[in-house]
Formats: structure tokens, C-alpha cells, sequence
């Protein structure tokens, strides 16, 4: 781990443009529980058949509108984390850093991170599930909503259609411009920290591949070992609320 540790830090020290690639994992530490943990991910405990894809919705819509917005709670009241706001001070050290998430919260912009591109969407961004426009946040109920709760989604004021949370369930294509921002970035940065993923749902999963074929060093934070073994691969095992702000002050010593 020490000399990983070091030649991470070495390869982070040099590079001039960064991108963070983050998955659930990076606020696990913020309370927000991930998908596919063995004890403590979301999907140990709920089928995503019945609450994550747009059949699920057209089945039972005030069960799925219901799940989303007990997961809005549960994400407005957490706080960024140690990871979360190294990120910012990252960026703030003059590097080019561009963060790339898979998370549907808003963690990485309360720490203070610009320009986040989110490749599954948003939480807080719910739109029309007939006419796709988008709906303010301020239009939606804003109950508090317990887990397991059950409740009618509010109505498009265009169209009438339900509205439904604007994340990207399994099937559907992700936000172009998101997605075309990531990989044009995956293709230019020199390092890519990937932090707390599990790599297994495409397309997103392939940007570490993408970097990793345009010659960039690709570096993992995680606490299960997820290297594929390239040469330019490094894992970092361990907490992202530890280990990178470890490589942070070994780094760049901020
Ligand atoms: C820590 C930690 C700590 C814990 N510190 N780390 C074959 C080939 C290619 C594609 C496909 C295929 N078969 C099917 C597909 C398509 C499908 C797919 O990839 N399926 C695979 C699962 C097989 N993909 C799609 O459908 C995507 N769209 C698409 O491809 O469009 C084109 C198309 C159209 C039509 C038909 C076919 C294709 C869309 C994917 C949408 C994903 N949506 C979700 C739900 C979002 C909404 C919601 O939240 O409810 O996105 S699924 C879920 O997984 C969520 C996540 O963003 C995503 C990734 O999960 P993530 O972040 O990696 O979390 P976990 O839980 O898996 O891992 C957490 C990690 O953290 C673990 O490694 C822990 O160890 C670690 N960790 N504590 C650091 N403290
Ligand atoms: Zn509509």
C-alpha cells in the first residue's frame, strides 16, 4: 500500500488535468447507503425491479415517486464527507479537475465542486414522464417521506402527465451532453481518480478504459479490490474519506 500509495501520489503530483470518477461509494461515508453492498446496500433490502425502471414506474407510480423522494430525504440531510471536499481543494490547487459522478445526489456541488457532470442523473431535477420536460423543484411536494411510503406523483403543468424523479434507470440512454462531456474528458485528463464504484453498469463503467487507452494513469479508491490489471492501474484500498485525503497531503501536501 505504501508504494502504491507513492506512486499514486507521484502520478496525481504531475498531472495537469484531472477527472474524478465517482460512484456510490464516495458518500457511503455521508450516510447514503450504496446499491449493491452485501449488507448494506439499497438493493440488499429493496428489488430495483420494482423501483428502479420506468416499468416499475408505469406499474405503480406513487411506490417508485414515494422510494425517490425517501432517498431525497435521506441526501438533504446528509453532508458532504472528507472525500467530498478534498475533491474541492483539489481544484483549488490550479490543476484542471472535472468530476464526473454517477451519484444522483448533490454531494460533490454542497462541498463546493463546479460543473459536475452527472452521468444518472439527479435527485432534484424530476421531469415529465410523458412530455420529458422539466419540472422545478419547487413545483414538486416537498413532504417528508418515510421509507417505504406511498405517494402520488405531482402532475405536469404542461401536459398533466406524472412527473417522475429525473435519474437514468437501466434502459435508458444517459444525458448526452453529460455523457459527451465525460468521455471527451476520460480521453484528455492525466489521471483519473475513480472512487468508490463498482464498475459493473455501462456505459459509465468504461471511462476508466477510455483513460486508460488515451495513456492516463487511472487511480482506484475503494475498499474491495476493483484493478483490471493494466499497467497504468493503481488501488487504493480503503475508505474514500481516509485514503484520499491521504493522497492529497502526500501529493500536494494540501
Ligand atoms: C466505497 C466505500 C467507501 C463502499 N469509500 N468506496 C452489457 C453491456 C453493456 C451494457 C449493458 C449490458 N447489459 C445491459 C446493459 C445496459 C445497462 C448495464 O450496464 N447493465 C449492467 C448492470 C449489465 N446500462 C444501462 O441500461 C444504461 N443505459 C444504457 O446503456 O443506454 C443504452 C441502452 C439503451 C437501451 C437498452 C440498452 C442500452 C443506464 C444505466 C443506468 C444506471 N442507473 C442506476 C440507478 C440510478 C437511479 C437511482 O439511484 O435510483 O445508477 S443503477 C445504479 O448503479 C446507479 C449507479 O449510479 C450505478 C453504479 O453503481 P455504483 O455507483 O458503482 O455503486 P455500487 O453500489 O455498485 O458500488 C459501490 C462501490 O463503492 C463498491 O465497489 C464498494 O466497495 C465501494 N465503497 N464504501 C470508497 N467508504
Ligand atoms: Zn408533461
Amino acid at each position: 500500500m505504501i508504494d502504491v500509495l507513492a506512486n499514486a501520489a507521484t502520478a496525481l503530483q504531475q498531472a495537469r488535468h484531472i477527472v474524478v470518477f465517482s460512484g456510490a461509494g464516495i458518500s457511503a461515508e455521508s450516510g447514503i447507503p450504496t446499491f449493491r453492498d452485501q449488507l448494506t446496500g439499497l438493493w440488499a433490502r429493496h428489488d430495483p425491479q420494482l423501483l428502479e425502471t420506468a416499468k416499475a414506474f408505469r406499474k405503480n407510480p406513487a411506490l417508485v415517486w414515494g422510494w425517490y423522494l425517501w432517498r431525497r430525504q435521506q441526501v438533504l440531510q446528509a453532508q458532504p464527507n472528507a472525500a467530498h471536499r478534498a475533491i474541492v481543494r483539489l481544484a483549488d490547487s490550479g490543476r484542471q479537475v472535472t468530476v464526473i459522478t454517477q451519484n444522483i445526489d448533490d454531494l460533490h456541488e454542497r462541498a463546493g465542486s463546479q460543473g459536475v457532470v452527472h452521468l444518472h442523473g439527479s435527485l432534484m431535477t424530476p421531469k415529465c414522464f410523458a412530455c420529458h420536460r422539466a419540472a422545478a423543484l419547487n413545483s414538486v411536494e416537498q413532504s417528508i417521506s418515510e421509507e417505504g411510503a406511498v405517494v402520488e406523483p405531482p402532475r405536469c403543468s404542461h401536459c398533466n402527465g406524472r412527473l417522475r424523479p429525473g435519474v437514468v434507470w437501466f434502459g435508458e440512454d444517459l444525458p448526452t451532453e453529460a455523457w459527451k462531456a465525460a468521455v471527451q474528458a476520460a480521453r484528455h485528463c492525466d489521471v483519473m481518480l475513480s472512487i468508490g464504484t463498482s464498475g459493473v453498469v455501462m456505459p459509465a463503467a468504461s471511462l476508466p478504459d477510455l483513460a486508460l487507452a488515451a495513456g492516463a494513469f487511472v487511480i482506484h479508491i475503494n475498499p474491495i479490490d476493483v484493478c483490471m490489471d493494466e499497467p497504468k492501474e493503481m488501488m487504493l484500498i480503503g475508505d474514500a474519506g481516509h485514503v484520499l485525503p491521504a493522497l492529497l497531503e502526500r501529493a500536494l501536501a494540501i
